[in-house]
């Protein structure tokens, strides 16, 4: 097992890792720019290294600061968290030459899972059911509406290099199909330095339904259920639930052997999420496959009981799955509200100091956060302020349960969306558990909805 773990990530997150590190013995490293110097992870971890000025790009971003600071330290692994340097091969790959092992997928897997085309195919193979779409990238406009005339319309350009809705364009005729590759590739050259493009069929109402994977390096691999992450507004989740109220017990089991048996033949190791596309009559398709542990990992936690970052950590050392997919139950209902710093109404960001705090609490309820009294947030790193998450018998005491811990939840001195959260959970489409991608935008395009929303904005301390 590992001696002494680096924490290459900050907020929330951080703490969270440390917090499994502790439990399993294991000293920690907090790295942190010089704006995070008074930040929690700093003070909750062993030790700490600062690693440069506020700007992610020359702090949690500086590979050469960070693998310095590994080895100053001898951290004899490095956890990435989510984003930042979380699916980067080539830090990885560096890591591993290092002899700093790197909690995650190895390099490989990182890289063929970065790139959308190459991840598609390999899903594929591996016998993921795919929407109609291109075979490998598109050779240019002329090819692009070959094939889009071949899939039938609507279709859905997307760039290989993009991956979390960006450098997408939407198409719904054939005279569109040029023009939208042109942009859609330029976009993408001037984003992420590859021009790379490919077409499916576009799903008009899906649901975002993902399988969490569990994998050993010996080439065990179950699956934890799955999330339903529809509530989302420009591809940034808000709310997320599990289990989903879209997948039966047989949907279920689908499509967690497929994915299961998709990882076995890829040879995959450590956590993974793959995402799919649901459409109304229940088909699910391969979205992409996220190859961390990610923000909603807690609503799995809740309902199998599952800790998944120290599976993580134990997996990344070598240690078998302990658990058979037999041996796996769903229990309950689990749904997370993400608190983010930002305007209820706009979502414009908000950082500035809590000048009043007070966290809730209670049975079923559970708050991952590196916010205190008179705690800053930074206009440097994203607005995520808190995780709430609540887990209950079923559903409806579990939608209860968040109101009720929202409604306790003091934050003062700043703006949260969590009138967005209170009118969200009250919505009939999400009561009933009937909705779909579009909800956010429907709730913020509607007169009752946005009623509420500014009852609920007057009702908050
Ligand atoms: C799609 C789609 C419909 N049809 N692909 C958005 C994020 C990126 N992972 C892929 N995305 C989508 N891909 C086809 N063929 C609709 C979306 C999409 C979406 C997906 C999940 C959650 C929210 C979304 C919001 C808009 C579009």
């Amino acid at each position: 097992m590992f001696k002494k773990i680096l924490i290459a990530n900050r907020g929330e997150i951080a703490l969270r890792l440390i917090r499994a590190c502790r439990e399993l013995g294991i000293r920690t490293v907090a790295v942190h720019s010089t704006a995070d110097a008074t930040a929690l992870h700093v003070r909750f971890a062993d030790e700490a290294v600062c690693i440069g000025p506020p700007p992610s790009r020359e702090s949690y971003l500086n590979i050469p600061a960070i693998l310095s600071a590994a080895e100053i330290t001898r951290a004899d692994a490095i956890h990435p968290g989510y984003g930042f340097l979380s699916e980067n091969a080539d830090f990885a790959e560096v890591c591993e030459n290092c002899k700093i092992r790197f909690i995650g997928p190895r390099p490989a897997m990182l890289r063929l899972m970065g790139n959308k085309v190459r991840a598609r195919e390999a899903a594929k193979e591996a016998g993921i059911p795919l929407l109609p779409g291109s075979a490998g990238v598109l050779k240019g406009p002329a090819e692009a509406q070959a094939e889009a005339d071949r899939i039938g319309y609507p279709v859905i350009l997307k760039a290989a290099a993009g991956g979390g809705g960006r450098g997408m364009k939407i198409v719904r005729g054939r005279d569109a199909v040029t023009a939208a590759f042109a942009t859609a590739s330029a976009e993408a050259a001037s984003a992420f330095g590859n021009g790379d493009m490919y077409v499916e069929r576009y799903v008009e109402r899906p649901r975002h339904v993902e399988i969490q994977i569990v994998a050993d390096e010996h080439g065990k691999v179950i699956h934890l259920g799955e999330r339903e992450c529809s509530v989302q507004r420009r591809h940034q989740k808000l709310i997320e639930e599990s289990p989903s109220p879209a997948v039966s017990p047989q949907l279920r089991q689908r499509m967690g052997e497929v994915s299961v048996r998709a990882m076995e033949r890829i040879g995959y190791n450590n956590l993974g999420t793959i995402e799919y596309l649901l459409d109304e009559r229940g088909e699910f398709y391969f979205m992409e496959m996220n190859t961390r542990i990610q923000v909603e990992h807690p609503v799995t936690e809740a309902v199998t009981g599952v800790d998944l970052v120290r599976e993580q950590i134990l997996l990344a050392s070598g240690e078998p799955l302990s658990r058979k997919q037999e041996d796996v139950q769903l229990r309950g209902a689990a749904i997370e509200a993400r608190v983010n710093a930002e305007d209820p109404v706009t979502f414009a960001p908000w950082p500035g100091k809590i000048t009043g705090y007070s966290v809730p609490g209670g049975y079923g309820v559970r708050v991952d956060s590196a916010a205190y009294e008179n705690y800053t947030v930074l206009p440097f790193y994203d607005s995520l302020l808190a995780k709430v998450i609540v887990h209950a018998e079923d559903r409806p005491l579990a939608i209860a349960r968040l109101q009720r811990a929202l409604g306790e939840y003091v934050i003062e001195g700043i703006r949260t969306n969590i009138p967005f959260h209170r009118t969200a959970l009250a919505d009939d489409a999400f009561t009933s558990g009937h909705y779909d991608t579009r909800l956010v935008e429907r709730l913020l395009a509607s007169e009752v909805g946005t009623r509420r929303l500014r009852q609920a904005i007057e009702e908050t301390p």
